[in-house]
């Protein structure tokens, strides 16, 4: 050893977290602390799951909490809206401030003229989706409907075959047949790809269903490209020829399954020949993919967000959820369906949404509709005056940008920001607060992608005046004047009642063990073992694979979100055929021809790490992948700026000229920040609003634009 190598001080520690993102994979992460300062980031190589690597978006997480155009004090605008000029004040000054605003127009307009808006920025039980929920509950706040992500697979899948933590994804180690439909794992699920690649290694044949061929479809021994929006209609089809071809296992059906008879019935009209017109697909390759699934075990789907994102979402979610049922898959280990693991998480929800706080029948309001619903074209009474953004950034992830962008400059709107940087949202606030990073404070993860809970121990003392959300509603509850001593619980008090311990699932796993492991998989079989419906046992109201949904009979279409969050007061109603069936894409190419994607850039987790040295410099400028023969229909080159256009609003992308997508559709990754955007608009510019049939899903795929060079 030289002099210059020092062994480690004693003063050199690791602490054990987790990434705070919202991603499935929550890793497990190993914090080195040098005198105080994190000095890096690491994955646990003991964690099966997260197997020592972090990815490309958190790698170097200490950069970010360090960075030096990191918010560390409340500020105050001093600007124009939208100029970025804010003055530094203290955190006594800006409470006080926020809390006469709030009352002032609280006593002008009623309480529902303060509007939340939050999502997954943070995805910790403590600091993520619920935190704040009491507080604008106690406050009488309008409830924003958060159906971002999921919300409706989640109710296709729960009406279908409820609400069950599916196949364990470390069990896919055993499964010889893969569909990974309309999902880019190795982008998004990174840490689900050295499993399936072990499980073709070991023969099974990998399949993608993705109207792009992405890096996951370059590795797949099938990419299959699929019309977007089409999906249903591979799915009904695939039915079709199992149920006239008998590749189906009658005795599962008959034990396990409702509403048999009528599915077939249903499906006839569903040929592949019908299919192929929809989806582009050749009608032997869906009878290759129908025989191929239905007869080699374990068979097992894997499904990403974006089955859902278009008019028909719904529908497809619940075709794709009877299929392995029809042929059995359930009866193996590493066979079935992969949607939200989370469903296997016992999380206290009840203990962080605070429903009884909140005065019956408050008004709601969707979040896509947030544009609307500040430049007024949504009609409400009282008028949003107030608003409070917190884990999210709508101005990247909302629909109809320019309506966001124009509600946010309002000069009479009073709008607060917590943040960790001053993003394009966070530029239109009159207050903004700073927030601490996933290294400053205590949190505990559930995961929506494997069945391991995680702690997140703080690495660090919160730098500057930072607070973590937890502190934060602490602090507004106060300088609000509220009483409910349940608006004050401590962290660890929160961390005692993030979970149901008593649960099954939790046996053997206490805080205090987590404190001293970090980490610990949920007490349910192994994944040699897990094959958790090979006798039924579905949580739906028969216990059996309701293909007639007994649920959607009575009661129409509703929105059962991620967890389990039921919107009581705002259901969206409406009757709901209760068999499978086939919904189009809602946008047709009369006038704007190209179907707009707009799936998850690979190196920013949503608009989180957009504007992060090494991450911008891994992932570059916002680019629109357009297919040879379209870009030549239009004079367009590669490399050079094109306009991506529809009556919504306007972007310009770098154009990325590929046959990895097919003719008709174009990609253009969410992530990018407008302001490093050549024109200040990013995807969201052009996206609908709309819902999708269920559960109020978003429909980003089903966006349509015209493209043309600049
Ligand atoms: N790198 C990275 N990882 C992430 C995230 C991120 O932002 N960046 N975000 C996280 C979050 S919040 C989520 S929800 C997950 C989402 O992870 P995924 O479910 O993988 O979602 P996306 O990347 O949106 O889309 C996946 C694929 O769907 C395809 N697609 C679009 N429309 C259709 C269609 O109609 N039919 C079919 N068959 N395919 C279609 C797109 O081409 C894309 O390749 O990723 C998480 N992980
Ligand atoms: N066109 C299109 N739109 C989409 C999607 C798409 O694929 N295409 N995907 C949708 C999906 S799946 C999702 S999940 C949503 C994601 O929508 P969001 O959850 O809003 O996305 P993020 O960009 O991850 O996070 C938002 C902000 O939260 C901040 N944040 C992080 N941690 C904390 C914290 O502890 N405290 C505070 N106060 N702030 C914090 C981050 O700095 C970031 O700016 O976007 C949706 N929008
Ligand atoms: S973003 Fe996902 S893959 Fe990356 S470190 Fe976090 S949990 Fe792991
Ligand atoms: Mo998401």
């Amino acid at each position: 050893m030289t002099t210059t190598e020092l062994p480690l001080t004693p003063t050199t520690t690791t602490v054990r977290a987790a990434c705070p993102h919202d991603c499935p994979d929550t890793c497990a992460m190993l914090v080195t602390v040098e005198d105080g300062r994190a000095t890096a980031v690491t994955g646990d190589p003991d964690h099966p799951f997260t197997r020592g690597g972090l990815c490309v978006k958190v790698n170097n997480y200490q950069d970010k909490t360090y960075a030096p155009d990191r918010l560390l004090h409340p500020m105050r605008r001093t600007g124009p809206k939208g100029s970025g000029r804010f003055e530094r004040i203290s955190w006594d000054e800006a409470l006080s401030e926020i809390a006469a605003q709030f009352k002032a127009r609280i006593a002008e307009y009623g309480s529902e003229t303060v509007m939340p808006v939050s999502y997954l920025g943070n995805q910790g039980i403590l600091n993520g989706l619920s935190v704040g929920d009491g507080f604008f509950h106690r406050l009488g706040a309008t409830v924003t409907e958060r159906t971002y992500c999921d919300s409706g697979a989640c109710t296709a899948y729960a009406t279908t075959i409820g609400p069950t933590a599916g196949v364990d994804p470390e069990s896919i180690v055993h499964s010889r047949y893969i569909i990974l439909w309309a999902t880019n794992t190795i982008s998004t699920n990174l840490h689900l790809w050295p499993i399936i690649a072990e499980a073709q290694r070991n023969g099974a044949k990998v399949v993608c269903i993705d109207p792009m061929r992405h890096r996951t479809a370059q590795r797949a021994d099938w990419h299959i490209p699929i019309r977007p929006g089409t999906d249903g209609a591979l799915a009904l089809a695939m039915m079709h020829v199992i149920i006239n071809e008998g590749l189906t296992d009658d005795d599962y059906i008959a034990r396990h399954t409702l509403g048999y008879d009528e599915l077939v019935e249903r499906v006839q009209q569903y040929s592949p020949e019908w299919a192929a017109q929809e989806t582009g697909i050749p009608a032997d390759d869906i009878r290759t993919l129908a025989r191929e699934y239905a007869t080699t075990h374990p068979s097992m789907i894997r499904i990403g967000v974006a089955v859902e994102r278009h008019a028909g979402g719904g529908q497809t979610v619940r075709s794709i959820a009877c299929l392995p049922a029809l042929v059995g898959a359930w009866r193996h280990v590493g066979g079935g369906l992969l949607q939200l693991p989370l469903w296997a998480h016992p999380v206290n929800w009840p203990a962080f949404m605070l429903p009884e706080l909140r005065k019956p029948g408050t008004r709601v309001v969707n979040q896509f509709l947030l544009g609307r619903a500040l430049t007024g074209e949504l009609a409400l009474d009282p008028p949003i005056t107030a608003l409070m953004v917190y884990n999210s950034n709508p101005m990247v992830v909302c629909p109809e940008q320019d309506k966001v962008e124009r509600g946010l400059q309002r000069e009479d709107l009073f709008t607060v920001v917590s943040e960790h940087f001053l993003t394009d949202t966070a530029k239109y606030a009159d207050i903004v607060l700073p927030a601490t990073t996933a290294l400053e404070q205590h949190d505990l993860m559930f995961s929506w992608g494997h069945f391991y809970v995680t702690l997140n121990t703080p690495a660090i003392e919160p730098l500057g005046e930072a607070v973590s959300n937890t502190e934060l509603f602490r602090r507004l509850s106060r300088a609000m004047g509220f009483e409910d001593e349940v608006l004050y619980r401590s962290d660890e008090e929160l961390l005692a009642q993030a979970y149901d311990w008593s649960a099954p699932a939790m046996q053997g796993i206490t805080l205090e063990s987590l404190r001293r492991t970090g980490w610990a998989r949920l007490n349910l079989p192994s994944k040699d073992e897990y094959a958790p419906h090979r006798e039924g046992n579905f949580p739906t109201p028969s216990g059996k694979v309701e293909f007639r949904s007994s649920i959607l009979e009575a009661q129409g279409n509703f929105v059962l979100n991620l967890f389990r969050q039921l919107s009581d007061d705002h259901q969206p109603g409406g009757t709901v055929d209760p068999l499978p069936h086939y919904i189009p894409p809602r946008e047709g190419g009369e006038v704007y021809p190209l179907n707009l994607l707009s799936p998850k850039s690979h190196a920013y987790l949503n608009s989180s790490a957009g504007d992060q040295p090494m991450q911008k410099r891994v992932q570059g400028e916002q680019t629109l992948t357009i297919h040879p023969q379209d870009a030549a229909e239009r004079g367009i080159e590669n490399g050079q700026y094109v306009c991506v256009r529809n009556d919504r609003g306007r972007f310009l992308a770098l154009a990325k000229v590929s046959d990895e997508v097919a003719p008709g559709v174009v990609v253009c990754p969410l992530g990018t920040w407008p302001k490093n955007a050549k024109d200040g608009h990013t995807v969201a510019a052009v996206n609908p609003f709309a819902f999708a049939d269920l559960g109020n899903a978003p429909t980003f795929s089903d966006t349509r634009v015209e493209v043309e060079p600049v």
